[in-house]
């Protein structure tokens, strides 16, 4: 059974256009920096060059956007729904634990969400087991690194109307 309707575009040549957002929330602009032991050794530039080549290989119009704050990240979110994109995968570091306002910004889309976290949330600190995004998403990748992103972003393409 299918978890979410195919995603994509028809455009006259048949081919299928998809178009996702990879989103990070607080801090993790400074992954590589510090704790590699909990989040590995690459910056979010590299992954986003990692994703980017995967994107460019498969036909996918990617975009890429962190913030620190809540309210930019809720307005990106909305932003790709209401342009037509097809899909998110959104880490959304500590904010996942407590951020009612994120939450709902998921809730309010149609488009699904992929949460992903580097570390195992659940084997940290008590206030990091639950995260209240989580139940508004299609599902969540927690605990695989880095690799969390590439297989949120290949989980779209295998979504993809005609694949
Ligand atoms: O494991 C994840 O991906 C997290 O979303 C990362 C968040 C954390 O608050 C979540 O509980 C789990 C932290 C973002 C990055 O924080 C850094 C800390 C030290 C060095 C670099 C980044």
């Amino acid at each position: 059974m299918e978890r979410c309707d195919k995603i994509g575009k028809k455009t006259q040549g048949e081919e299928k256009t998809v178009r996702l957002l990879i989103l990070n929330g607080p801090n993790l602009n400074r992954l590589g920096k510090r704790e590699p032991e909990v989040y590995g050794t690459k910056s979010l530039v590299d992954i986003e060059s990692d994703i980017l080549k995967l994107a460019t290989e498969h036909n996918v119009d990617i975009d890429f956007f962190q913030s620190n704050s809540e309210g930019d990240l809720i307005d990106k979110i909305h932003e790709l729904a209401d342009s037509g994109g097809d899909g998110i995968v959104f880490n959304p570091g500590a904010f996942s634990h407590y951020s009612i306002a994120l939450r709902d910004a998921v809730a309010s889309v149609d488009v699904p969400v992929v949460e992903i976290h580097i570390s195992n949330i659940h084997s940290r600190e008590t206030f990091r087991h639950t995260s209240i995004i989580a139940p508004v998403c299609i599902g969540q990748v927690t605990g695989l690194g880095v690799f969390g992103y590439e297989l949120a972003f290949r989980y779209f393409l295998s979504q993809r109307k005609g694949d």
